[in-house]
Order: C-alpha cells, then structure tokens, then sequence
C-alpha cells in the first residue's frame, strides 16, 4: 500500500467531503457511515457510492470511534485561521494532539478523515502538517506544499474564476495555463511595487511558511518547539530575509527599509494583496495608506493588547538587553552571554513557548502581527478577517512585514553590540590562505551574475474544491540565474585538515552610492553557501556549484508535485527536505547594467566549527537557514559568523576586517530583462492572458 501517498491525499480539495476522489488519479477512501457529517447523514452513503464508482482505486480505512474534539469545532470552517491569534493557536495545539497520540499511521489516516470535514480546514492543514512533521512514522513523509492545498493564498484571487471556467468546459489535455501578471498588486505609482517581484514571489513565501512549521512557536509537547538554537535561528533567518530584501531595494533604486518603531505614527504604507479566500469568498483586507495601530480588543478571538502595554513590553526587553540579563519567572536572572544569549532572547521576543518570562516580557514580535493584521478593525467591530500580516504564509507580500521585522531585527543587533568583538584569532584559520575566487557562470564572462525572468506552470487542480478533476494550471513570472560555479583557490602550508567555507554576497555600495562603513556592511551580506571541505597541503582547488547552495532548495523541492500533476510515491520523500530559500531566489535581481558587488568567501577553523553528530540519512538541503531535521545545528558559530558582531574599534571598512583565510572580490550581478519559459513545463497548449 502507498502509505506516503495516502497521508498526502489527505490534505486534498480542504473543503470537498472526505467522500469524494482525491488526486489526479481519483482515488477514494472508504470511510465508515459514521465518518460522514451530519449534513451528509441522511444520503451521503449514496453520493459516497457514486463517487466510488468513477473511482481508479479504493483506499480501506480503519474504522476508528467518533473523535471527541471539544472545543477545536468552535472555529467555523469559514472563518479565517492565525496561528497568531491565541484562541486559534489553543484549539490547532489540541488537534495535533489529537493527531499525535494516533497509535500507527493507519490510525492518524483514519482519525484525520473523521476530522477533515468538523474543523476548520486552513486549521487542518496546520495541525496534520505539525503532526506528520514531528511522528515517528511519518516525519520523512514531504508535507504537501501548502499552494496545493491552499492556491488562493499566493495568487491573484481573479485567477480562480477563470481556472474554474477552464475545468468546466475544457477536457484535461487541452486545458492552457492560466497566466498570473507579473503586476499585479500595484501600479509603478506606488515605488514599493518596484520590489513587489520578490516580496510576492511564491516560492519565496513558501519558505517562509515551511519554516514556521518547522518551527512552531507553541505546542503542547514542548519537544516541538525546543528544537537545537531555535531561537537563534528565528533570528538569523529573518535577519537574512531582511538582508535580502534590502539587496532588491539597493538594485531597484530604494533605500534600505526603515524600521517601523513608531506606534504612534501612521503607517505610511498601504497594502492591496487581491488575494480571495476559495472557502469563504472574502478577500485579505487591504490596508489603506497612513493607517495607525489601535488597541486590540477582540474576544471571540481572546486578543486583548493595548498600544501602550505594547510599548511596555518593548522597553523591558530593551532593558534586558542594555542591562546584559533576563529576568525569570521567579525574579532570578540569567544572563545575556555571548553563546546563548541570542538564543534566550529570540525565544523571548517571538515569543515562543520557550520564553523564560512571558508574563514580564510579552509577546512583542508575534503580537506585532496581530496589530497590523487588525489595523482595520481592531475591535471586530465590522465583523473583517485578519489581514495578510496575520499569516505566516502571506505576510512576507507585504511592505510592512519588513519594517516591522527590521524593528525586531534591531533589537537583536542590539543585544550583538553588547557582547565581544571577535579577536583575529577567532577570525583566523592557520595555516590558510585564500588565494582567489572566480565566478564561472554558464556562457558567461567571469565574475559576472546573470539574472532574468522565467515563466513556470503550476498545477493547482488540488486546491480547487468541486471543480471537475484533471490538471489546471497557472503560469506565473518568477526571477531566476543561471547556473554558476564557485572556483576558489586556498593555499594551505600546513598538514591537511578540514574546513568550513563560507560564501557571502553584498552589494558594494549604499543607497547613496557611497561605499560601506563596514558595521553598516556586515548587515548587506547574504548568505550565498557554507559547506565543509578537505583542504592538502599546497594549493587547493575548490569547485562548487550554485545548486549545491546550503541556503537553497530546488526549485522541484519548492513546488513537489505541482509541476507535472502527478501524485507522490513512496520514493519521493527519499531525502527530501522542504525547508529553505527557493534556488530562484538565490541570486539577487541586480540591474541591466551591471550591479557592483562583493563577493566573500572564508575559510574557517573547522576545529572550531564542528558538531559532532552523525547526518547519516537525514536532509540537509538547507541547512543554513533551517537547520538539520532531528539534529543539531551543523555550526558551532554564531549563526550569521562572521559578519553577526560589531566589529572592533580599529575596523572601519571589509578591509580592515580581513584576515589571510578570507578574500573578497568584485563581482557583478547582470539583470536581463528577458523572460523564458521553464524547459520543465509540462503543459504545451499556448497560455490564456
Ligand atoms: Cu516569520 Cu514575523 O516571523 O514572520
């Protein structure tokens, strides 16, 4: 029996009754009677039967008893699901309990068809998402990417009606895709939309929602959520977010994002997402421009926060972090060190369940969320849904997610001032020295990045609830690069050893044009690839190639199955990760002609690098920014080393800062502005506009 398969059938069209087919190869799962709701009592066996009969294969279920789920059905199988709001986050805890404390994986397939059609389907996905994450016996099984389950949360909701006129009308094998404008939030009025091609990238909001389910930040079996550094790593990888973010401002000619840090103070960015709800028809909120913050007072959701208790939370944590300690629970102290002190504070500014004082320090970040997703209708006075900033799947679209992220990300620079510099010794790797790096990119001049836009079809037949079955699909616009090499050159005059390269990429120079003071530097570079190697004796050549990348994942690990349609076997989930930054991303988009960068590349002391653990069998596509499932972080470092602490007093520039195992050179990231269609597509029936 194809196990994986099945589990991943169970998150198909949320909204269809758990009778219907599932897949494009239109399979059913015999329920029991009892399975069906009371909506479909009376002659659901009969619908049941006929679905059936069209079906390719019968899948046996395990009859389980009714499932008690209390108060987990308080929440409409309409209404808008957060896992900031607290109320949602208790009742989606219970129903991954539930999910957990299944006896095998035939039970949970079973428990969760009898839940699928009583909860809130968006609640569903999450907690079945947690479960299978985190048991046993499913946690190598690839959770369905939530845009096959969920398409109307990263596409232009004036998509659906026409993919639904496309399923209706025209048989499978002559259905075209559907193709997504490329603008289609914003005109070129609004100077924010310059980089709405890398907010609203799909991939890229993919990450950022998988990594939240990798690391939830509460769950009733604390296991969950301790995981190795986590709190360090909600810092790092937004911290990387930002950086990234802010090398797409520098390229379309827009200053770095300035914080938001004035609750008193309008929020000069409005946000239009045209994003529709498929289950309940209502659209994400838009938020006006110069809208401000109000205070919070929505029971039904229990969200009680005003602004100013707001502020009070932040000046403590600020107080922490200029004081170099925490205060616990029982009024006892812990201090801000330089090892775990960015790991106890990340978890106290999320806040995660692992906060050592919530009740003293708040939940600043996440309650950030909920102010600007209710900002216009704080008191549920209008009965209005959440707005983008409120979901971890959507917020990243919005320009405000990143001024409110820069706000947090200053809090932990911080705390990064407070603790020592790096002395050369800690920089340096004996013995080594790094010679040169060149960039060698497909048919292009060394040195240089080439950029330009791809067009690749997705399949969102699973996320279109009662519509007729075969492949739908849509063509959206996305960045990408070719492929390149990294050829480096270390000179080791020592005995051979191991050790860890690390590549960074930053623009050379400021808004202004002007080059970097290198403690504004250190913040511009991103992580490009980390990896371990064996340095001889003599000169070492080093190749690497770009989709070996330790931040990235393939694009087909991005989008599983939704390339070609099919439906999973047994065989994909043989290392398959779905954490990590899309490889499309991995490259900035540069300019046409020419963006002056800096390229740098390390070469650290393994001896104090390395964890000693073995990664026999597990997936470590990205671990750079998501870690290792199960293990723990594969760096001793500090997470973003070496650029993660203010420099010494001495070091004003990259140059200064260097030592003989780092190098640093110049290179260019070339933007094309030419658009090819993905050789992956499946689809050969021209697109509709
Ligand atoms: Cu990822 Cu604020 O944490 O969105």
């Amino acid at each position: 029996m194809n196990t994986n398969r099945n589990l991943q059938l169970l998150f198909d069209r949320p909204s269809e009754p758990v009778f219907t087919t599932k897949g494009n190869e239109n399979v059913v799962f015999d329920v029991p009677a009892h399975y069906l709701t009371d909506r479909y009592q009376t002659f659901g066996q009969s619908l049941s039967n006929r679905y059936g009969e069209n079906a390719s294969e019968h899948i046996p279920v395990k009859s389980v008893q009714s499932v008690n789920l209390g108060e987990i059905e308080q929440l409409s199988r309409y209404d808008a699901f957060s896992i900031f709001v607290p109320k949602h986050r208790r009742l989606a805890c219970a129903l991954v309990d539930i999910f957990l404390g299944c006896t095998d994986t035939d039970n949970l397939i079973s428990t969760s068809l009898y839940c699928k059609d009583r909860v809130n389907p968006a609640m569903y996905n999450y907690a079945l998402s947690i479960a299978m994450l985190h048991r046993p016996d499913t946690r190598n099984v690839p959770v369905p990417t939530l845009i096959q389950t969920f398409p109307d949360r990263f596409i232009n909701s004036a998509v659906f009606s026409q993919a639904r006129e496309e399923a209706q009308l025209v048989s499978p094998e002559l259905r075209s895709p559907i193709v997504i404008p490329r603008d289609f939030t914003a005109s070129d009025l609004d100077e924010e939309h310059r980089v709405a091609y890398w907010r609203e990238d799909i991939g890229n909001n993919l990450h950022h929602w998988h990594w939240h389910l990798v690391y939830p930040f509460e769950s009733n079996t604390r296991a969950i959520v301790a995981k190795d550094r986590r709190g360090e790593l909600f810092y790092y990888m937004h911290e990387q977010i930002l950086a990234r973010y802010n090398f797409e401002r520098l390229a379309n000619q827009l200053a770095r994002v300035k914080q938001y840090n004035n609750f008193r103070e309008p929020v000069k960015e409005g946000y239009f997402p045209k994003l529709q709800t498929i289950l309940a028809s209502r659209g994400w909120t838009p938020r006006q421009e110069n809208m401000m913050i109000q205070d919070l007072d929505r029971p039904v959701d229990e969200i009680r926060m005003t602004v100013s208790d707001f502020e009070i939370y932040i000046r403590r944590i600020y107080d922490a972090i200029h004081s170099g300690m925490v205060m616990d629970r029982n009024g006892g102290t812990i201090v801000l060190d330089e090892i775990r002190g960015i790991d106890v504070l990340g978890d106290l500014i999320e806040a995660s369940m692992l906060s050592v004082n919530p009740d003293y320090y708040g939940n600043v970040h996440n309650f950030g969320h909920l102010f600007l997703g209710y900002i216009h209708d704080p008191e549920g006075k209008y009965l209005e849904r959440p707005g983008i900033m409120a979901d971890p799947a959507t917020d990243l679209r919005d320009p405000i997610f990143f001024r409110w992220h820069a706000f947090i990300d200053e809090m932990f620079q911080d705390y990064k001032a407070t603790i020592p510099r790096y002395t050369r010794g800690l920089l340096n790797n004996p013995d080594i020295r790094l010679t040169d790096v060149v960039v060698n990119t497909e048919g292009g001049s060394p040195n240089v990045f080439d950029t330009f836009w791809m067009q690749s079809d997705l399949d969102l037949s699973r996320g279109l609830d009662f519509v007729e079955r075969g492949g739908i699909f849509v063509r959206h616009t996305h960045l990408n690069h070719s492929p390149f090499t990294y050829n480096i050159t270390v000179n080791n005059t020592g005995p051979a050893k191991m050790g860890t390269v690390r590549i960074y990429l930053s623009p050379k120079f400021d808004e202004r044009g002007l080059p970097w003071q290198f403690r504004e530097h250190r913040l511009m570079f991103i992580e490009m690839d980390k990896f371990f190697t064996q340095l001889q004796p003599g000169n070492n050549n080093i190749v690497r190639r770009s989709d070996e990348s330790s931040v990235t994942i393939p694009y087909e690990r991005t989008f599983r199955n939704l390339e070609t349609g099919r439906d999973a076997t047994d065989a994909d989930s043989f290392n398959f990760c779905g954490c990590g930054h899309p490889q499309h991303l991995l490259v900035p988009r540069g300019t046409p002609s020419g963006m002056a960068c800096q390229l740098f590349v390390m070469v650290s002391n393994y001896e104090l690098d390395k964890v000693e653990q073995s990664l026999e069998g597990s997936c470590a596509d990205a671990a750079s920014y998501c870690g290792i499932k199960d293990k723990l972080y594969p760096d001793r470092r500090s997470m973003g080393y070496p650029f993660d602490r203010f420099p010494p007093d001495n070091v004003g520039t990259l140059e200064d800062f260097m030592t003989p195992n780092m190098i640093a050179k110049d290179v260019t990231i070339r933007f094309s502005d030419r658009t090819v269609l993905n050789p992956r597509n499946t689809t050969n029936v021209p697109p509709q506009t």
